[in-house]
């Protein structure tokens, strides 16, 4: 008999509704949820993959402890018991001597990272991070200090948008289906779209206009925009006047900042320059400067992300039809969000995190997140204290903090790694514990909160038994809890329970998301009034230009431009970023992904590339200050002449991952770790490359 099952997908965490065909226990089809519009039929290439991955002999199979040194391979088959009781004991014996706060976790934020926070906080440790930093760290904190909310608080209205400017957010391969068809809709309607990317990407190709901007320039682009906007009186001059706090300083500061400045610095036409800004202005308030998804780019990202969110006050366009819209939680229509575990009084912890987020080093970032690339500087610093073990789950710090070879030196320091994953990752190769999960098809997850102009939640829920003896790591994690005895904070024997505990007081139950897969709060799109009722939640309650959260923290609201320097004689800037087939370092393994893409090549401008004697499919050795390696040329006039680029995600050493172990190079092993220090996210593209050709 068929059945069928809404859920969500995990092969990224776009987490996408699904609908599941399962018969006899398989999995026979993946799509997506047709009760959500724009779902239906719709699955990115990863997505449909779900299949290969569950039916995928590589995956992590059952509990492992190390035998032989770490990462040399050698592993012994344990049981669940087994496993728990080994990193029990290791867990007292470091707590006894070092404290509590020596034990760290960062995973993926998901939905049940609330389950990993009141873990760690039961225990007594500060030091719980995600993955945040590295991917919009310094957005999050640039929208904090402009609007007091977070870039994830607030999302573009597609359907009525008549221009919406790109900063390398490459949505039509780095896809959230939604977004994604949202976006294709819009320029089949005619919205104009302006792509601004030192490469020619998939996006590129389908905008109205596309500009190659040298490498790391895109501030001096709109501190030129803002001038001509101010100085031709283009802004929308009633909602800057209601709204925004700082005009007369911005206008004073922005004076020397022409379209001819900024043509020097970036490489773009001064008169395209104003031509954007005019065109963009006549279709105020419905226009979108994109904040973009990754702003994990450059020191200076933080003041980058704050000049998109001026551009958008400027327009009017922050809670506009055609514009930003905030999303809207379930209190807005007097209800209440699914409970999370850090909801409880859980016991208070007062000492300084690793990553000192929350101190004189990092006042802004999100404690919530931290910043996790200072993870090995803490570990080999001992600073502000020794960090002796580390649990990673749904995370691979190995390949997703810069500068691979010495996380690898500090991971060298730690007493145990522990990590959660469903594959062997080169973190998991690298621990002395590997625990599976059960992949998203065999699992229930925690709900998942969906705020926006409707609220939502959505559940996850598992559709076929399990393929391997895998343990959710809530449930992981609520047997850990028990043998430190703090199982109190825990109140759940199965996912089940831990879903019904969170809807307590929500008015639904699980059964309410049989039909669809999600429930909604309300039918009726909640916008609120832009002339009198936006609820900034700055201290000024206004758009803070001039940021009291900045200043306060001893930064600057606007400071003076620097110069971004070009790579000297002979070198490259490495720039990197994603595909639609891959998601980042996850999916190199999975038998169909890999069978449709399983190396990165380098992307080189054709006259650089000439003067060097390189041609399309040379293999060529880049080398930077942190590391070196192989990897085939892509020669191509779409890449700016500073810079070259490649996928991120390959050159896997697990050698348990065998269709990926090997193929391609990773940009970790190459990227200096380098912080944006006001907004916490690593600058990736900060370092520069030579190339030796030949063999
Ligand atoms: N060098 C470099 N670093 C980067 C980036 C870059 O471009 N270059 N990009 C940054 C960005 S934008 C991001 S978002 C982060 C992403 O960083 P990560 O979250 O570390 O990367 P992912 O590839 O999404 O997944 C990490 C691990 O989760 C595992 N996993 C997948 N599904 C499950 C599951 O259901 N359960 C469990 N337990 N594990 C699972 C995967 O097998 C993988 O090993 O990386 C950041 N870091
Ligand atoms: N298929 C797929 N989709 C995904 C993901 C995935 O792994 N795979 N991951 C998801 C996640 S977590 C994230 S963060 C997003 C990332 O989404 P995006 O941020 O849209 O994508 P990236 O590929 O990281 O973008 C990097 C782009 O920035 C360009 N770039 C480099 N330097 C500059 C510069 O100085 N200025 C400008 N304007 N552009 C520059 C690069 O050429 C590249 O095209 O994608 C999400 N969607
Ligand atoms: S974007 Fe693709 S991989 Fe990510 S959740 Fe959606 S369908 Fe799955
Ligand atoms: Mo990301």
């Amino acid at each position: 008999m068929e059945k069928e099952i809404c859920s969500l997908c995990f092969m990224c965490s776009a987490r996408c509704p699904i609908k599941v065909t399962v018969e006899k226990d398989r999995v026979t089809f993946l799509e997506g949820n047709p009760h959500v519009p724009g779902m239906a039929g719709s699955l990115c290439p990863r997505g449909v993959s779900g299949i290969a991955l569950l039916n995928d002999e590589q995956r992590v199979q059952h509990p492992m402890i190390r035998t032989g040194e770490r990462g040399s391979g050698q592993w012994r088959k344990a049981t669940w018991d087994e496993a728990l009781d080994y990193i029990t004991d290791k867990l007292k014996m470091i707590i006894d001597k070092h404290g509590a706060q020596s034990i760290a976790m960062g995973e993926r934020v998901q939905v049940s990272t609330h389950v990993s926070q009141a873990f760690m906080q039961a225990i007594g440790s500060p030091n719980h991070f995600t993955h945040d930093a590295c991917c919009r760290g310094s957005n999050r904190t640039a929208t904090s200090s402009l609007l007091g909310c977070t870039v994830t608080d607030l999302s573009p209205d597609y359907a009525n948008c008549r221009h919406i400017i790109l900063y390398g957010h490459n949505l039509l391969e780095a896809i959230k289906v939604k977004e994604t068809k949202n976006l294709m809709a819009a320029i089949e309607r005619g919205t104009k779209v302006t792509y601004i990317d030192p490469r020619v990407t998939v996006t590129a190709t389908k905008a109205h206009r596309y500009m190659m901007i040298r490498p790391g320039t895109d501030l001096a682009l709109n501190y030129a925009l803002i001038h001509v906007i101010i100085k031709e009186e283009l802004y929308d001059a009633a909602y800057v006047e209601r709204w925004v706090k700082g005009f007369s300083e911005l206008k004073e500061f922005i004076l020397p900042y022409t379209p001819e400045w900024a043509e020097d610095e970036t490489g773009i036409d001064a008169g395209k320059i104003r031509d954007l800004a005019r065109e963009i202005s006549q279709d105020r308030p419905s226009v979108v400067f994109h904040f973009g998804h990754r702003a994990a780019h450059y020191e200076n990202e933080i003041y980058m992300r704050r000049s998109i969110g001026i551009l958008n006050a400027l327009m009017g366009s922050i809670e506009t039809p055609g514009g930003y819209l905030f999303k809207k939680g379930p209190g807005e229509v007097g209800a209440k969000p699914a409970r999370k575990l850090i909801d409880q009084a859980l016991p208070v912890v007062d000492q300084i995190r690793f990553d000192k987020v929350g101190t004189a080093k990092f006042p802004l970032p999100d404690a919530r997140f931290g910043v996790a690339q200072m993870l090995p500087y803490a570990i080999l610093n001992q600073d502000p204290y020794p960090i002796k073990a580390l649990f990673v789950h749904r995370f691979e710090p190995l390949m997703s903090i810069p500068d691979t070879t010495e996380t690898k030196k500090a991971f060298d320091q730690l007493e145990l790694i522990v990590t959660s994953d469903i594959n062997f990752s080169d973190t998991a190769w690298y621990s002395d514990v590997i625990l599976p999960e059960p992949i998203y098809l065999e699992r229930t997850d925690a709900v998942q909160q969906v705020n926006g102009v409707k609220p939502q939640m959505y559940l996850a829920r598992q559709a076929v038994s399990q393929h391997c003896d895998g343990q959710e790591f809530p449930i992981v994690l609520k047997h850990l809890a028990e043998r430190l005895e703090v199982g109190e904070y825990f109140p759940y024997k199965t996912m089940e329970d831990l879903v019904k505990w969170q809807l307590e007081g929500t008015g639904f139950t699980m059964e309410d998301f049989n039909e669809k897969g999600f429930v909604s709060y309300t039918d009726k799109a909640i916008v609120w009034d832009r002339e009198e009722e936006i609820k900034f939640k700055t201290p000024s309650g206004r758009i803070e230009f001039v940021s009291s959260m900045l200043e306060n923290a001893g930064f600057e609201s606007f400071p003076a431009y620097k110069h971004m320097p070009s790579p000297p004689e002979g070198q490259f800037r490495l720039t990197v970023g994603r595909c639609a087939l891959h998601t980042h370092v996850a999916t190199q393994n999975n038998p169909y992904l890999n069978e449709l893409m399983s190396e990165n090549v380098l992307w080189i401008n054709t006259e650089r590339a000439a003067a060097k004697g390189i041609k399309t499919g040379d293999s060529v050795e880049v080398i930077s200050k942190k590391g070196s390696g192989r990897i085939k040329a892509y020669v191509t006039d779409l890449i700016h002449p500073e810079a070259v680029f490649m996928l991120h995600g390959f050159g896997h050493e697990s050698r348990m991952a065998g269709r990926s172990y090997n193929r391609g190079l990773a940009d970790g092993l190459l990227q200096e770790n380098v912080t944006d220090r006001v907004g916490g996210s690593p600058a990736l593209h900060h370092s520069f490359v030579t190339l030796n050709p030949g063999n």
